[in-house]
């Protein structure tokens, strides 16, 4: 029996996410608009071992908060649609950077798979990234690809069956220090007794909570409960916490590549990109 499940392309822009939706769905692709939108929508299929997959080709995204269109719409299908699979096209070239999205993902616990592309870019320049380590650390599967080339996508392919069938289990390898932990705990409490909150996976919603996210309060001021979360968001710095809360996520990706890779190459220099980040409004 066949099962049909969706699997998402999520990551930054030009990692190489289309070249892999074309090299799984082949002539199998129909494209369209995101609704209400004119940003494009790449859709196809493909068939392996027993699932049908319906691919879908995300918009390149450094980040999950609501800053940009892309964003939004790459955000919303996750949440809203739930995709069985995420894969993340992850530029091997450029790993610092395109691990942030990575947390993202992860916090908003979804089933992700992570597709490290142009990998014979990244051998080139002389990185050896050690993808098993990797997998290791972040507790999700990481399969080599060449997006241009064709190459690993059956691979990948075996990996998105394999991930669909293994039970879920909720990966925190991003996990902050214990006065943000204690907070995002008090927020998660309120969010898992409201019944308004029930689509959204509470962690991800608090920790955008703590940074501030303008989408996500105006979201949490609908409910019945807000009352209770500008209680406890009343107490901190937003500001502060913000740049703390991607402070820690780069941490955390700066102490994996020490582990899976040369680091003189692998790594950028972590501040620029906090600033990055926080001041990309
Ligand atoms: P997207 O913006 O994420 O959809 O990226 P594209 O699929 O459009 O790819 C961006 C560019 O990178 C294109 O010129 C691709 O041919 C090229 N590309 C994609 N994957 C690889 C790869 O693994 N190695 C190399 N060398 N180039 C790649
Ligand atoms: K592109
Ligand atoms: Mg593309």
């Amino acid at each position: 029996m066949t099962e049909k499940i969706t699997v998402a392309l999520a990551g930054n822009p030009n990692v190489g996410k289309t070249s892999i939706f074309n090299a799984i769905t082949g002539s199998k692709q129909h494209v369209g608009n995101w609704p209400g939108v004119t940003v494009e929508r790449k859709m196809g299929k493909r068939v392996h071992n027993d699932l049908e997959m319906e691919i879908v080709d995300l918009p390149g995204t450094y980040s999950l908060t609501a800053y940009s269109l892309d964003e939004i719409i790459a955000r919303d299908f996750i949440i809203e649609e739930k995709p069985d699979i995420v894969v993340q096209v992850v530029d091997a070239t450029n790993l610092e950077r395109n691990l942030y999205l990575t947390t993202q993902l992860m916090e908003l616990g979804v089933n992700l798979i992570i597709a490290l592309n142009m990998t014979d870019l990244s051998l080139a320049k002389g990185d050896r990234i050690d993808a098993d380590k990797m997998q290791e650390f972040l507790e999700v599967p990481v399969v080599s690809t060449i997006g241009s080339k064709g190459n690993g996508i059956e691979g990948l392919l075996d990996e998105i069956t394999k991930e669909f069938h293994r039970p879920q289990e909720t990966d925190n390898v991003f996990t902050y220090d214990d006065a943000i932990e204690k907070i995002s705990q008090d927020l998660e409490s309120v969010l898992e007794s409201d019944p308004f909150f029930i689509h959204y996976p509470s962690r991800w919603f608090s920790l955008k909570l703590l940074e501030g996210d303008e989408n996500i309060i105006r979201k949490a001021k609908e409910s019945d409960s807000y009352h209770g979360i500008e209680k406890i968001l009343n107490k901190v710095d937003a500001e502060l916490l913000e740049a703390k809360i991607a402070d820690q996520r780069y941490k955390t990706i700066q102490t994996m590549l020490r582990q899976v890779c040369n680091i003189n190459t692998c790594s950028l220099s972590g501040s620029d990109m906090v600033d990055r980040v926080v001041t990309n409004k």
